[in-house]
C-alpha cells in the first residue's frame, strides 16, 4: 500500500484527501480508489502507479494516453455529448502541467476523475453486456482512426507479434529459471503443435493484407465500464497499450474474455465452454461500430479469438515459468491455472470454429474469403 495521501499532494485535485483503497482485479497497474472532499460533497477519483516493470518509458505512455484522451473529448465536446467527461477518461494535471507526476522513488502516478454509476466485468452476465463492450471498443477504433499527428509511441515492443511470444516461450523453456519445465510438458506439447497458427495475423500484416490500425490492444472486458442500470457501454479504460496494431487482436482478445462460460483463472476445466450466443453479441457489437474492416479482417475474426486466447496462454506459461514476475498472481500456481484454462478454451474454439465462422458471415454478408 502506497501513502496515498501523498501522491494526491502531486495533483491539481482542488478537494480535501479523506481515504482510499486499493481497486479493481488489473493485472499490470496498483490502481486505487481515492475518496475527496469536494466543497462539502464526496467525490472519487483512481489515482495510478504504472508499472515500469512492464512499461519501460512509462512518459512516452502518458503522451499517448494523454493524446488519445484529449482527441476523444475534442470529439465528445464538439457533438455537444451531455456527459462528454464521463465517455473518456480525462487526466487530472500535476502541479506542472503534466498529465503525470513522479513520487519520491521514482514511480510514475496518474489521475483519472472515477467514471461514476458503471462496472467493469471479470465475467460476463448477459448477451447485452457482450453487444454493448464490443460496440464500445469498435467505436474506440472509428475513434482513434482520425488521430491526429504522428504515429503513437509504440509502448511495448512486439506486443501483439505471436511468433515473438512463442520465441519467447521457448527460451523460457530452455532457460528453465524456476524448474518448472518438467511439470508442464502437456502445455509447451499443446503449443508447439499450434506453432503454425501463430504468424497467421502477422504474415498478414507484413504483407499489406491486414492494415496497421491504432488499436487498444488490451480490449478484455473489464477495460470497457458499462452502465449499471442500463449497461450501456459508457467509457474504454486501460490506455496503456494504445498503439499501432491489429483491428483483430482486439476483437480476439473480446472473443477471450466475454464468449467463456468461465472467468479466464477458473481451474475447473470441465466448466470451460463458449456461449455462440453471446460470440454472436460481439460480432453484431463490434461490426455496428467498426465500419472500417475489409474482408481479409472480416474473414479472420472468428480466428483472431482463437489466436489470442494461445497467445495468452503462452504468456502466462512464460510467466509460470520464469517465477511469476509479470502478471500479479495471488494464489500459488495462478499462472499455470490460467494458462490451462486459456488453452482449454482454444480447444473449444476449435470445436466451434465452422459455427463462429458461419456467424460472422451471416453478420456481415461476407463472401468467404481464401486468406
Ligand atoms: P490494469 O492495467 O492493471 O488492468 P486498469 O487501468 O484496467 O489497470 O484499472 C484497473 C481497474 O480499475 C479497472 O479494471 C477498473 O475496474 C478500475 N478503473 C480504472 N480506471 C477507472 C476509472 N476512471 N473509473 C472507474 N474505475 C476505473
Ligand atoms: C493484462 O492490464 P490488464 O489486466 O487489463 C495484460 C493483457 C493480458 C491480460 C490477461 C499490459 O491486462 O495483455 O491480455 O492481462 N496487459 C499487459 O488478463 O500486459
Ligand atoms: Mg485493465
Amino acid at each position: 500500500m502506497h501513502d496515498l495521501h501523498a501522491i494526491s499532494k502531486l495533483f491539481q485535485m482542488r478537494a480535501d484527501f479523506v481515504e482510499a483503497q486499493p481497486f479493481g482485479s488489473g493485472h499490470i497497474n496498483d490502481t486505487y480508489c481515492a475518496w475527496y472532499d469536494q466543497a462539502g460533497s464526496r467525490i472519487r477519483y483512481i489515482h495510478q502507479r504504472i508499472n515500469h516493470h512492464v512499461f519501460k518509458n512509462p512518459i512516452q505512455v502518458m503522451e499517448n494516453v494523454a493524446r488519445v484522451t484529449s482527441h476523444a473529448l475534442a470529439r465528445l465536446l464538439a457533438e455537444g455529448h451531455p456527459e462528454a467527461h464521463r465517455r473518456t477518461l480525462t487526466c487530472i494535471p500535476a502541479w506542472d502541467g503534466k498529465p503525470y507526476a513522479f513520487d519520491a522513488a521514482g514511480n510514475l502516478w496518474r489521475t483519472y476523475p472515477f467514471i461514476e454509476r458503471t462496472r467493469g466485468y471479470d465475467e460476463i452476465e448477459c448477451n447485452k453486456q457482450a453487444y454493448q463492450a464490443a460496440r464500445t471498443f469498435g467505436a474506440f477504433q472509428t475513434l482513434t482512426a482520425n488521430l491526429p499527428g504522428e504515429r503513437l509511441h509504440e509502448t511495448i515492443a512486439g506486443f501483439h507479434d505471436t511468433p515473438q511470444r512463442l520465441a519467447a516461450l521457448e527460451v523460457a523453456i530452455e532457460t528453465d529459471i524456476a524448474g518448472r519445465a518438467a511439470t508442464v510438458q502437456a502445455e509447451i506439447a499443446f503449443v508447439r503443435a499450434r506453432a503454425a497458427d501463430c504468424p497467421r495475423i502477422t504474415d498478414l500484416i507484413a504483407s499489406g493484407i491486414i492494415p496497421e490500425r491504432v488499436t487498444h490492444n488490451d480490449t478484455k472486458l473489464n477495460n470497457v465500464l458499462l452502465d449499471i442500470a442500463t449497461a450501456e457501454g459508457v467509457c474504454v479504460i486501460d490506455l496503456d497499450t494504445t498503439m499501432p496494431g491489429s483491428a483483430l487482436y482486439d476483437f480476439g482478445d473480446m472473443v477471450r474474455t466475454a464468449a467463456p462460460t468461465t472467468r479466464e483463472d477458473e481451474a475447473n476445466l470441465g466448466q470451460i465452454g463458449i456461449r455462440l450466443d453471446r460470440f454472436e453479441a460481439l460480432v453484431k457489437g463490434y461490426l455496428s461500430a467498426a465500419t472500417f474492416l475489409n474482408d481479409a479482417e472480416l474473414s479472420l475474426l472468428a480466428f483472431s479469438g482463437k489466436l489470442i486466447t494461445l497467445e495468452c496462454g503462452i504468456r502466462f506459461l512464460t510467466d509460470y515459468l520464469d517465477g511469476d514476475t509479470y502478471f500479479k498472481t495471488n494464489r500459488p500456481d495462478h499462472n499455470l491455472d490460467r494458462c490451462r484454462n486459456q488453452f482449454a478454451f482454444v480447444a473449444v474454439l476449435e470445436e466451434n470454429m465452422d459455427a463462429m465462422e458461419e456467424i460472422v458471415r451471416r453478420t456481415a454478408q461476407l463472401v468467404p474469403c481464401e486468406c
